[in-house]
Formats: C-alpha cells, sequence, structure tokens
C-alpha cells in the first residue's frame, strides 16, 4: 500500500455539503493501489458504556486520472457532525487512516484520531442558482456579432465583415443587432447570452473602460439594454454582463488624472503606483493587466475603490435586472473584495450567477463565498487534445477529465461553464483543421456532459478563425455561407438536453473505462431507472463497440435519430467514422 499517495482532508472537494442534507466523502488513493475502502464514521457524541458507537460503509470508486483512484460516499448524518476515518485495503494489507495516521485496528476509545467534519452549517453550503444547470449559453462579442443600427458607428467602421478583424478595427456591431436576431437565437435553443464588456471603453473589445455606468455609445443606450433584457427575458434567455474589475482603462476620468496630476492626484490610490511621473515605457511603472500600459491594476483595496466598483455591480443588477456576472482577470483581485462583491450583488437578485474568469484550479474561489463557477478552460484543453488536434487517446482524455472533475464538489461541476472556445482562443473549428466531423463530436460531447454549456458566437455555423483577434471576425449571416448542417446538428444537442434532464446535470456520470487503444470514447448517466450510454468514435474508420455490462440491444433506445441502431449482436455496436451514438437503455 503506497500510504504517501493516500489523501483526504475534511474541506473542498474532499468533504462537502450539499443543499439537500448529503455529505459527500471524497479519498484518493494511488491508482491502482487499493482495492477496497471502506467508511469508519460515527456521531461524535453517541458513545454506550464508554464505547464510541461507528458505523461501516463502503466507498465507490468514482473515477481515476493519470496517478490516482479517487473513492466516494454519500451519507446523511443524523445529527448533521461526523467523525470518521477510512478502512484501505490492498488485497495483502489493510490499514485505518486518520487525522492522526495509520492504524492497523480503528482506535475506538477517542474520536479525536478521526477527521472531523464538526457541523453541517447551512450558511456554509455551497448554492449556485438552481437555473444554471439546465441553461445552454451563447457568447457574444457586441462588436461584431451584428450591426443593427449604422447610426451609432465609429467613425471609419468598415463594411460588415469586409476586412480581418485586427486589433484596432469596428464594424459596426450593436445591441440592437442582437435584439433583431433573438429569433435566430431562439431557434437554435440557447436559454443564456453572455456579452463580452458593453461599458463605454476605447479599444473594440471595451476590456479598457472608461465608464462603468454608461453603455458604450457605439453599442447603444441604456434603454437599448433595457429592451435587449426584456427581449431576452420574454423569450426565456438569461443574460450575462462582463465585469472588468481587475483594471479600469487608460482613459479612464481617475487614471488620467493620475497622469496629470502624479501625486497631487485625489485618485493616486485608486491604483498601484511604483514612482512618479507615471511611465509608459519600457514598461509602464504601474501595475497592469499583463504588461500593457492601457489596462492599470485598480486597487480594489482601497475603500473607495471597492464602494466605487461595489456599485457599479449593484447598479446593473438593480436597474437592469441582469442574471448574471461574468468576473475577468477574476484570480487576479483580491478574495475580501469578491466576498464583499457575492454579498452585495446577491442581496439585490439572490438567484444571480457569479462566474469568475479562471483558466486554473479555483478552489479557493468556489468555497460558496465566492463565486458560484469558472471558465472551465481545463475542460477545454482536454477536448481540443483528443478531438481536434488528436494529440491524446480516448485513455488520456478520460483520465484528464477526471482529474479536472476530482478536482472540485458535484454541486460546482454542475454549474461549471464548458466551454470549447472564446473570444480569447483559437476558434474551435480552426483547431479542428477546419473538419466538420470533429466539430460536430465535440458539441455532442459538450451538450451531452454535465456542466453549463457554452457556445461562442459562430462556431454553431462553422466559423473559423486563428488566435484573438482572428477569432472575432463578423457573424456570417448569409445563409448561403452558413453550414446549416452543422447548425441543426447543434440545435437538434440543445433539444435532446432540454427534453432528457439526464444528459444535462441529473443523475450520475461515469466514464466506460476503456479497453487498451479504445477508438470510441463512452460515458453513462443513469438515475437508477433509465441509462443513457453516449458513443464517440474518434477515429476515421468505422468501430465495433462493445457495451459495457448490463447494458445491451434487448431494451435500448436510439435517441439521436431515426436510423436504426447498427448492431453485430446483442451486446456489440457498429458506430461510424467520427460518429456520435446517444442511447438510452431503460
Ligand atoms: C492583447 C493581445 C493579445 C496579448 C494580450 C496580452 O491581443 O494577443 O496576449 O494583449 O498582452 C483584452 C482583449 C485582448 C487584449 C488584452 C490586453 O480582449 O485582445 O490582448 O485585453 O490588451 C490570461 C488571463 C485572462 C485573460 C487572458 C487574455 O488570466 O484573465 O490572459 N482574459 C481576459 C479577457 C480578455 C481580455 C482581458 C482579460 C483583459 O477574457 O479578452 O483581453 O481585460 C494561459 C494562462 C491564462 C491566460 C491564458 C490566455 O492558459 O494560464 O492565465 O489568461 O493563457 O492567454
Ligand atoms: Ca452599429
Amino acid at each position: 500500500m503506497l500510504k504517501e499517495a493516500i489523501y483526504h482532508r475534511p474541506k473542498d472537494n474532499y468533504a462537502y455539503v450539499c443543499t439537500n442534507g448529503e455529505l459527500h466523502i471524497q479519498i484518493r488513493t494511488q491508482k491502482g493501489d487499493i482495492k477496497k475502502v471502506s467508511l469508519i464514521h460515527g456521531d461524535p457524541y453517541n458513545w454506550v458504556d464508554g464505547k464510541w458507537i461507528t458505523a461501516e460503509a463502503s466507498m465507490k470508486k468514482s473515477g481515476s486520472d493519470q496517478l490516482f483512484d479517487y473513492w466516494f460516499i454519500s451519507l446523511k448524518p443524523p445529527f448533521k457532525r461526523l467523525r470518521y476515518g477510512f478502512i484501505l485495503d490492498d488485497g495483502a494489507e489493510s490499514a485505518v487512516y486518520t487525522e492522526k495516521g495509520y492504524y492497523t485496528e480503528a482506535p475506538v476509545d477517542d474520536t479525536a484520531y478521526y477527521f472531523c467534519f464538526p457541523f453541517m452549517n447551512d450558511a456554509d453550503i455551497f448554492r449556485a442558482p438552481d437555473w444554471v444547470k439546465n441553461t445552454v449559453w451563447y457568447q457574444i462579442f457586441p462588436e461584431r456579432f451584428a450591426n443593427g443600427n449604422k447610426d451609432n458607428d465609429p467613425d471609419g467602421a468598415l463594411p460588415w465583415g469586409s476586412e480581418e478583424p485586427a486589433p484596432n478595427n469596428f464594424f459596426g456591431g450593436d445591441m440592437e443587432g442582437v435584439i433583431d436576431h433573438i429569433d435566430y437565437l431562439k431557434e437554435l435553443g440557447i436559454s443564456g447570452i453572455y456579452f463580452t464588456p458593453i461599458f463605454k471603453a476605447y479599444s473594440n473589445h471595451k476590456y479598457d473602460t472608461i465608464d462603468y455606468m454608461e453603455i458604450d455609445p457605439q453599442f447603444g443606450s441604456k434603454e437599448t439594454l433595457k429592451k435587449l433584457i426584456e427581449v431576452c427575458h420574454q423569450n426565456g434567455i438569461k443574460v450575462m454582463l462582463d465585469a472588468v474589475f481587475n483594471h479600469s482603462g487608460f482613459y479612464f476620468p481617475q487614471f488620467q488624472d493620475v497622469l496629470k496630476n502624479g501625486e497631487k492626484s485625489v485618485y493616486k490610490n485608486w491604483f498601484h503606483i511604483h514612482e512618479f511621473p507615471l511611465v509608459t515605457e519600457p514598461r509602464p511603472n504601474y501595475d497592469t493587466f499583463a504588461f500593457t500600459p492601457f489596462m492599470p491594476k485598480l486597487n480594489t483595496e482601497n475603500p473607495d475603490v471597492r464602494e466605487y466598483l461595489l456599485e457599479v455591480g449593484r447598479y446593473w443588477v438593480r436597474e437592469f435586472n441582469i442574471d448574471g456576472w461574468r468576473l475577468d482577470v477574476a484570480n487576479e483581485v483580491d478574495h475580501a473584495f469578491w466576498r464583499d462583491f457575492r454579498k452585495e450583488v446577491k442581496a439585490i437578485k439572490p438567484d444571480l450567477y457569479i462566474l469568475g474568469e479562471i483558466w486554473h484550479d479555483s478552489m479557493p474561489w468556489l468555497r460558496g463565498d465566492q463565486f458560484d463557477a469558472v471558465m472551465n478552460y481545463p475542460f477545454t484543453t482536454n477536448i481540443i487534445n483528443l478531438f481536434a488536434k488528436r494529440t491524446i487517446g480516448v485513455k488520456e482524455f478520460i483520465e484528464n477529465m477526471s482529474h479536472v472533475i476530482h478536482m472540485y464538489p458535484k454541486t460546482i461541476n454542475e454549474v461549471a461553464f464548458n466551454l470549447v472556445g472564446s473570444h480569447d482562443t483559437p476558434r474551435i473549428l480552426t483547431l479542428c483543421g477546419e473538419d466538420i466531423e470533429r466539430l460536430k463530436q465535440i458539441y455532442s460531447l459538450l451538450l451531452t456532459f454535465g456542466g453549463t454549456p457554452c457556445i461562442y458566437y459562430g462556431d454553431e455555423i462553422g466559423m473559423t478563425g486563428s488566435q484573438d483577434p482572428g477569432c472575432r471576425k463578423c457573424m456570417e449571416w448569409d445563409k448561403e455561407k452558413q453550414n446549416l448542417e452543422l447548425f441543426h446538428h447543434v440545435q437538434t444537442l440543445i433539444c435532446l438536453r432540454k427534453e432528457h434532464p439526464l444528459l444535462a446535470n441529473e443523475g450520475e456520470f461515469s466514464f466506460v473505462s476503456p479497453a487498451e487503444e479504445e477508438s470510441c470514447l463512452a460515458y453513462t448517466k443513469t438515475n437508477g431507472e433509465k441509462t443513457i450510454l453516449v458513443i464517440l468514435n474518434t477515429t476515421e474508420e468505422q468501430a465495433v463497440y462493445t457495451l459495457p455490462d448490463g447494458l445491451c440491444k434487448t431494451n435500448a433506445k436510439n435517441l439521436w435519430n431515426n436510423e436504426e441502431l447498427e448492431w453485430e449482436n446483442e451486446q456489440k455496436l457498429k458506430i461510424n467514422e467520427n460518429g456520435t451514438a446517444i442511447i438510452e437503455f431503460s
């Protein structure tokens, strides 16, 4: 038994409480080492005749990544508190693992040996808004989605789609453009829009804010936003805006004041200034986003800045009834600020979705006191590597994805913002080498997986583009140039996801362990009564897939299309090259 690999801590993804009163416990062991894990547990105050009363329950292996196995159990402690340890068996040796170390026999004379979940306080439970797990998002970069009003076009705006996107060109996209195309979005079936910034700013991406309390006139007015939100809400579409609080723009008046008045400026403590006067070359002598002088970092420890930004957070929720805030560069802003932010905005709208933009392990922000979710880029990378670039195989994909899944509590995975591309990445079709069949499969996965999926505008009709700014082309509205087959594929999947909650976040998810060199990726979602099996053939050849034990032809129903499934026998099914199968067993 490799004891050094065993890990547990009564916190975060290893021990957490769900809203239904379940306590989830996870332990990590070396991959392939341990054959059986049981939880020995009891209420700390439940003693009879000087002996602590305990029970044992076996834990289930919930998945494995490259190095580790993960074991899981859910229980409902009757008095909302628990002391517990793990009985581990590798076939040759058995050991009891407690907070104080390893023992051959479980100590029963003192609960202090054990791991302690002191009390399942309601206030500490991670709670994300209920609606999020059934939402399918659509990301809009407003300058490039549709031009609904030529009168507000910036000077020098180019004819729609006439040129490649550049760091500083404009095409006139705006909010009226979105209103005009609401039917298109309805038809696609999405139920939430994430807008990159719309407040007054200098650039085409608007991440360099000039005024957080104003809509950029190129996009419309406050009235236009009100109308847009109304139209979205009437059509069952939630609206999430982008909050850029890590930094302001260069032309933010408070920063301009510091530039002009230096040390005398009343705003000098709004930023992190190393020395006066300010210089931008060769590198700014003030903290910035990356090294760009155009994005001076805001000092969120300054009470005036805090209050200013908190009011921005409250204002757009209170006055415009937005449904979500996406927080830009969320991990570079201090935690205390985000804790206040959550309290303030949730006081106005308790079911507001708070989504942090973090590309890395985000557990410290997801403890219930800051964000509801983060943009799940580790998920993205893994999908790209298997389906688009083919740099990993099915086995590695499952290991990597299991790693991502086990990084967080289940309650967090349900609302994870799963994306396959954004305004910050090359377009997914481009990464697929423009192979539409591969892209279709990526959508098959994205829309039948847990979490809350997001489609980057235009990806659903086959738009291409490289890294920013290439990925920010004008939306293609000419039907002749849209890939309608792809659109239909995505639309069908969104419909299926709505019809079958198992395809969204209901039931229990597990990967089917692949045989060596497996060409198909498969996973199941089950609620005990029904099981849905998704199979994706990741190769360019037809595959014969052997169903996992317990599932067979007799009670299988094809959910994906009206075609007959091609069975080789009761348990073997043919899957076309790059093919998708979604089968329900009841
Ligand atoms: C411009 C250039 C880029 C260049 C960048 C940095 O176009 O080619 O890389 O400058 O100097 C906005 C604009 C961008 C603009 C940028 C700076 O949209 O076009 O880019 O401003 O002027 C990291 C951060 C993450 C951030 C990305 C871009 O952690 O928060 O970098 N994303 C947000 C927004 C952006 C926005 C900004 C931040 C700034 O979504 O659109 O940019 O407001 C790895 C790392 C990540 C890293 C990621 C991407 O995986 O682990 O931490 O994200 O790569 O680089
Ligand atoms: Ca316009």
